[in-house]
């Protein structure tokens, strides 16, 4: 079977701490993915974030064109990074720091002083939550007095994170031309509901940065890729925040965290909206194994690079690509 109906994991932060940490850390071995309910984050700067978005994929096309290309920042369709890659979707990468009030905000909206404060709220609360569930890790994994070891590589100022939007609007293209090459997308519909079509949206790929926290609408399309090759679709859930391992916090954690492979396909009658925080460290930081995780029987596993090199490596690289591996210690 090619997509199952599956749990994927759901943790309640407002649980017993301990109790949290020892399930983030099996979620994050066992599958790179979870979920996360009572978060924290405030339902405002949630909803204010949600109707920036839809203001601006609800423009004319010409209007959405003026904030492209997205290189680094800015609207962007279609076309997926710089070598090639291609989905069903529309989107906007958004700086790390918006406080002045760029250019591309300028082009997003009509009240650009108003979106940067929206973005900033949002960007703060999200690094928040990250930064919680990062030292939840710490204390799970039992390896370092330091409970910001992980987390200070994204409260750093010169941190390198980004807000991506995501817009899947309803497919109502040709779908005989589905990617029947795929054969991952062959088989039966289990797990896919009635309007969820077999076209990718987003391609699968991991995140390449240390953590990354993702909230739709309630439509779904999500789908996490298991070690079995199996494909689990992630139930819509507005109130909650979708958790990813991205290949960095595979390096800190000398592979015992998975990066997950994920991909987004699209729906034929509603459209889909995510809001995704990529927590990234600085560039000029070094990621290497936290020293607990290296042992003569688990030596390690990836030579340390700095942030920029994997950046400038991903960034060279198709979506799907396994860039991790290139760093692997031979
Ligand atoms: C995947 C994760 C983030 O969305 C992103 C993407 C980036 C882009 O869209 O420009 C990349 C992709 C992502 C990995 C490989 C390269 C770069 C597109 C692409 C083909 C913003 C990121 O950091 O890496």
């Amino acid at each position: 079977m090619v997509v199952s109906f599956h749990d994927v994991p759901i943790i309640d932060l407002s649980c017993n701490k301990s109790l949290v940490a020892e399930l983030v850390v099996k979620a994050s071995e066992e599958y790179g993915f979870f979920m996360v309910m009572n978060h924290g984050v405030c339902k405002d700067v949630i909803d204010r974030m949600e109707k920036e978005g839809l203001n601006f994929f609800g423009k004319p096309a010409s209007e959405k064109r003026l904030a492209g290309p997205p290189n680094p920042f800015g609207y962007g369709t279609k076309y997926i990074g710089s070598n090639g890659d291609t989905g069903e979707v529309e989107y906007l990468l958004l700086n790390n720091n918006p406080q002045s009030i760029s250019q591309t905000s300028k082009s997003i909206s009509n009240n650009p002083k108003e979106f940067n404060c929206v973005v900033n709220d949002y960007m703060e609360a999200v690094r928040n939550l990250a930064c919680e569930i990062l030292e939840l890790m710490t204390e799970g994994l039992h390896v370092d007095d330091n409970k910001s070891v992980l987390s200070n590589y994204i409260r750093d100022v010169d941190c390198d994170s980004l807000i991506r939007l995501n817009h899947y609007p309803p497919y109502k293209g040709d779908t005989s031309s589905a990617p029947s090459s795929h054969s991952d997308l062959d088989g039966d519909d289990q797990g896919c509901d009635q309007d969820q079509l077999r076209i990718v949206g987003f391609g699968e790929h991991s995140d390449p940065q240390i953590l990354t926290l993702l909230r739709s609408n309630d439509v779904g399309g999500l789908q996490i890729l298991l070690e079995d090759e199996m494909w689990v679709p992630v139930p819509p859930d507005p109130m909650a925040f979708c958790v990813n391992v991205g290949d960095t916090l595979q390096a800190l954690t000398n592979g015992r965290f998975k990066s997950v492979i994920h991909r987004a396909l699209v729906n034929s009658s509603e459209s889909r909206m995510s809001v995704i925080y990529f927590a990234a460290a600085p560039l000029h930081a070094w990621i290497s194994p936290i020293p607990n995780l290296v042992t003569p029987q688990k030596p390690s596993l990836y030579r340390p690079f700095t942030w920029s090199e994997y950046k400038k490596t991903t960034y060279s690289l198709r979506l799907g690509d396994s860039r991790l591996d290139l760093f692997k210690v031979q």
